[in-house]
């Protein structure tokens, strides 16, 4: 029998017994059966918890292009492998086949050979969404260098400090990028990061916007000049089933930036097999993931994952608002999308907008729709189950990390019954265990706790890149032996899980312990609100209290604000208690994001404390203008 799909749940618990029993002979036969190698491992899998010392595959030979395009070339060749919806509408779609594909990839990396690039090279990719990424991204894949993508809205100081931790020997970028009515000069920005960047000896220009651009002789070179030279055939580098793949830095709260090193045959087999299961994917479907591939949900599910099935996924280069606000769905109808992957972020400023834009177009190509990125909150799951997804077709609430390489806790869909703002159960080979203040595991059910994994999976990140004692200090040391997500959830009475937000969301309010976001979630149902961020902050006598950070909808018949206030808080007190109301509210005009979508709740706690001396690395935030108003106005 074969475990690569899950068809029903009876099968779903035996291929999870069956992963947790002999989690050897599980992932051995996903990987005999569904992948091609030079070589079969000698062990399918080594590990030292304390040591944070994990092997997959050990030995196995393995080269991750050769399964994402060479091998579906005779039964897929013509198939599109990617489709390309620009920016703008009006300009043509482009639709790359699996051929297509291999010869752009291969050219790509003859080219890169050709700069002198081998096996183990660092090579920093900022580009917009545009096909050249995934071709730069698979044409490192295919010689063995390893991309470091930095998504092309990071600052020239961000771009820096990743190049410099990594020593990147390449840059490839583009003059500029379209993003929704505005041009963004990417060269520019790469020009000022490198003035501090050494070991940088080669910048390819993909052009994009026709932006004029100074080109650094003996340093930076036309890309396209070089694909035309280049043959469009290549031999795929050797890989070692531990050779990295990979380095993408995650925003940690504070400090240097992490750059988790993710290995080659582990994450190849694991973000496939989630791929399938998670996405229900079937040879004709259409597949649709709106992150960048700047983020390690574009590399795992834009790119690799889709391709290592042989799938059809788009790039979408646009934003959700331009040129209105009904891009997303006339994408959905345009391409007729199957499956449909998003943040909550995203869906919550859509359903701020009128639901017409969303009915005009027709959605009925859809079968699965996913969330990712953060707790999803009740509302926003029912507006995305109601007015996407047309109550037909399962949300995917997929509960992962850049950490973590794939997907971990989410539903199977028309497998799992779903139930709003729930991961659901853990996918086969991941045993999530909840852990109490003692370090001790939690068992049974309805219980919350601090959410650890207890047993390796294939695409665990193998360490922080340059920095293996930080890795083992931030991952494996608050629960020796098992690795600690940061996050926190509970476990429901038939063993479901619910994140609840990061383990540092949850403030002490008079010895309650309260986690944030219930409580927005509650408040974001409160007719006047588009959405909220509570924090902590120090009181005399509670020991802490709750400061909101809230957004308004444009509702006129709110004018009285401290009415508002005060049926904001009413409305806490018979959601979640008396005990959560807030004891300060703060309208504001937008609140500090990431450039995926997560709420910097360290700068909201210190404005909330009256602290404005250090806001630390803010150079993550997409819109870091918000904090001076917040500051300002604050209570
Ligand atoms: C894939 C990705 C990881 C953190 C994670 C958690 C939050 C992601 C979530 C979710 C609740 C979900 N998170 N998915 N929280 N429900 N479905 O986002 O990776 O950028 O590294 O962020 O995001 O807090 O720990 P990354």
């Amino acid at each position: 029998m074969s475990y690569y799909k899950i068809n029903n749940l009876e099968e779903y618990f035996k291929h999870y017994k069956k992963s947790i029993r002999e989690p050897r002979k599980f992932w051995g036969k996903v990987a005999e059966e569904n992948f091609t190698w030079y070589q079969t491992w000698d062990k399918v899998m080594e590990f030292d918890m304390a040591e944070a010392d994990i092997k997959w595959f050990t030995n196995a030979k393995v080269n991750i292009t050769k399964n994402c395009i060479d091998r579906h070339l005779a039964k897929r060749g013509n198939k599109n492998a990617i489709i390309f919806e620009p920016n703008d509408p009006k300009e043509a779609a482009q639709y790359i086949t699996y051929n297509e594909l291999y010869d752009r990839v291969a050219k790509m990396a003859n080219v890169l050979r050709e700069q002198g690039i081998k096996k183990g090279d660092r090579i920093c990719i900022y580009l917009p969404m545009i096909p050249e990424l995934a071709v730069a991204v698979l044409a490192c894949a295919r010689i063995g260098a390893i991309h470091s993508v930095v998504f092309a809205g990071f600052s020239a100081s961000a771009i820096a400090s990743r190049i410099i931790d990594c020593e990147c020997k390449m840059v490839i970028t583009s003059d500029g990028a379209y993003r929704g009515n505005k041009t963004i000069d990417l060269k520019s920005i790469v020009d000022e990061a490198l003035e501090k960047c050494p070991t940088v000896t080669t910048v390819l220009v993909a052009k994009r916007t026709n932006t004029e651009v100074k080109m650094k002789e003996g340093r930076d070179l036309w890309l396209q000049p070089l694909l035309d030279e280049a043959i469009p055939n290549n031999v795929a580098e050797i890989m070692d089933a531990e050779d990295p793949l990979f380095i993408l830095y995650t925003s940690g709260s504070t400090g240097k930036p992490k750059g988790m090193l993710h290995t080659t045959a582990g994450y190849m087999v694991y973000t496939a097999y989630t791929f399938k299961n998670i996405f229900n994917y079937e040879e004709n479907d259409i597949y649709w993931c709106t992150a960048d591939i700047g983020w390690i949900t574009g590399h795992s599910y834009i790119l690799y994952g889709p391709l290592l099935n042989g799938a059809t996924t788009v790039i979408f280069e646009g934003v959700p608002s331009y040129p209105d606000f009904g891009r997303f769905w006339e994408v959905i109808d345009k391409h007729k999308v199957s499956q449909f992957y998003t943040a909550p972020t995203a869906i919550r400023s859509l359903a701020k907008e009128s639901t017409e834009w969303v009915d005009k177009h027709d959605l009925s190509s859809l079968k699965v729709i996913g969330s990712v990125g953060e707790p999803i909150n009740e509302e926003a799951w029912h507006w995305y189950n109601d007015h996407v997804g047309k109550k037909k077709c399962p949300i995917v609430d997929t509960w992962w990390q850049t950490e973590t390489g794939g997907i971990m806790i989410s539903p199977v869909p028309f497998v799992t019954p779903t139930k709003p703002t729930y991961a659901t159960l853990p996918l086969p080979g991941i045993q999530p265990v909840l852990m109490d203040e003692k370090r001790n595991e939690i068992e049974g059910n309805q219980v919350v706790g601090s959410l650890c994994i207890k047993f390796p999976w294939p695409s665990i990140a193998r360490t922080i890149w340059g920095d293996h004692q930080r890795y083992k200090e931030t991952y494996f040391s608050a629960f020796p032996g098992k690795y600690f997500t940061g996050d926190g959830a509970l476990r429901d009475e038939v063993g479901y899980y619910r994140i609840t937000g990061r383990v540092d969301d949850v403030v002490i309010v008079s010895g309650h312990n309260l986690g944030t976001a219930p409580i927005e979630d509650a408040i974001n149902e409160h007719p006047a609100v588009a959405e909220s961020a509570i924090v902590g902050f120090p009181h005399d006598i509670k020991g802490n209290a709750l400061y909101g950070f809230i957004i308004l909808k444009e509702i006129g018949e709110y004018r009285d604000r401290d009415n508002l206030r005060k049926e904001i808080n009413e409305h806490v007190a018979s959601h979640i208690g008396p005990i959560a109301k807030l004891d300060k509210i703060q309208f504001v005009s937008g609140l500090p994001k990431t450039r995926s979508g997560k709420i910097m709740r360290r700068i909201l706690r210190k404005i909330a404390e009256g602290d404005f001396s250090n806001f630390g690395d803010i150079t993550t935030l997409l819109n870091p203008e918000i904090v001076e108003e917040i500051k300002n106005e604050r209570l």
